[in-house]
């Protein structure tokens, strides 16, 4: 494991929150066991392992009914273990994948009789070496057909060098943790209003309403993050996804408690309809449609 590497939390709180019955859990991850899913030799970080019975068992803790669980930089472009929880899971899991522009017609068929419903694209340095923008094209070209989506992830200061790039791609890309607003500025930030713009502008565009943890600055239960995705899941009630992010890697500063980050949901989609898109209908959509 990394040095300073924080574990996950090992016994989150019960929720007051009840998500609806359905609800996706559309942010998590599998990590190992590495004794039989070990990590990839370019990875920038190791964590600790985080299996698919445990995914599962927080499931059913949070009041969760399915997840969606995303291909980890600690993994590289080796799916094996998502593929072996996606397959354990059923239909009550989906996946994204991490590929190269080489990958076959078949490996992608194998993929989404899995469960995989798209390709992530990361951009964010300390997790990744840089890859050329006509790898993604390619791997773009190949999945499209699919009916697949990208995930991208990248930090906020990177977005304007980002954006004729991204506003290219012919696919619903669904943009990582708010784009990783600086939550210390406000909504009215030029930075976090660009990104707005980019939604608005964009209809392809969603976004996951997620990490506060990793966003705010205050700490939990996380006051300075709320607004902000209080304010997407307002504008884009029907483009805007929710995770934990479990099991949180690279956390430096503590790690959440998966149960309250559940009890944050109200906060941020407080109608009952608001909540049935973000968590039921709109990962259905994307995830469930066949
Ligand atoms: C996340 C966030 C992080 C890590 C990864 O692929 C990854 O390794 O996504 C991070 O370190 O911010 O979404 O899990």
């Amino acid at each position: 494991m990394t040095p300073d590497y924080l574990p996950f939390h090992p016994n989150p709180k019960k929720p007051d929150y009840v998500p609806p019955a359905g609800a996706v859990d559309a942010h998590c991850h599998v990590f190992g066991p590495a004794a039989k899913f070990p990590y990839a030799p370019e990875r920038k970080y190791t964590p600790c392992d985080a299996s698919k019975e445990q995914l599962f068992a927080l499931r059913d803790h949070l009041g969760f009914s399915r997840n969606v669980i995303v291909q980890a930089s600690c993994h590289g472009k080796n799916n094996d273990a998502l593929l072996d929880a996606l397959r354990t899971a059923g239909d009550r899991a989906r996946g994204i994948a991490v590929v190269g522009p080489d990958i076959t017609e078949k490996e992608l068929e194998v993929m989404h009789e899995a469960g995989v419903r798209g390709v992530r694209f990361n951009f964010v340095k300390r997790l990744v070496d840089d890859t050329p923008k006509e790898h993604f094209v390619r791997i773009v070209d190949k999945i499209k057909g699919l009916g697949w989506h990208i995930i991208v992830y990248f930090e906020a200061q990177d977005l304007e060098e980002l954006k004729p790039f991204l506003i290219s791609l012919p696919i619903t890309v669904v943009v990582d943790h708010m784009g990783r607003a600086d939550v210390s500025k406000g909504i009215g930030d030029g930075a976090f209003q660009n990104f707005v713009s980019l939604l608005k502008e964009r209809e392809n565009f969603w976004t996951k309403v997620s990490c506060p943890e990793r966003l705010t600055k205050d700490g939990p239960p996380y006051g300075d993050v709320i607004p902000f995705a209080h304010y997407l899941v307002e504008q884009f009630p029907d483009r805007v996804l929710w995770g934990t992010d479990w099991p949180h890697p690279n956390m430096k500063s503590h790690m959440p408690d998966d149960g309250a980050l559940t009890d944050i949901i109200p906060l941020i989609a407080p109608t009952e309809a608001a909540q049935e898109l973000l968590l039921v209908k709109n990962p259905e959509r994307l995830y469930w449609a066949d």
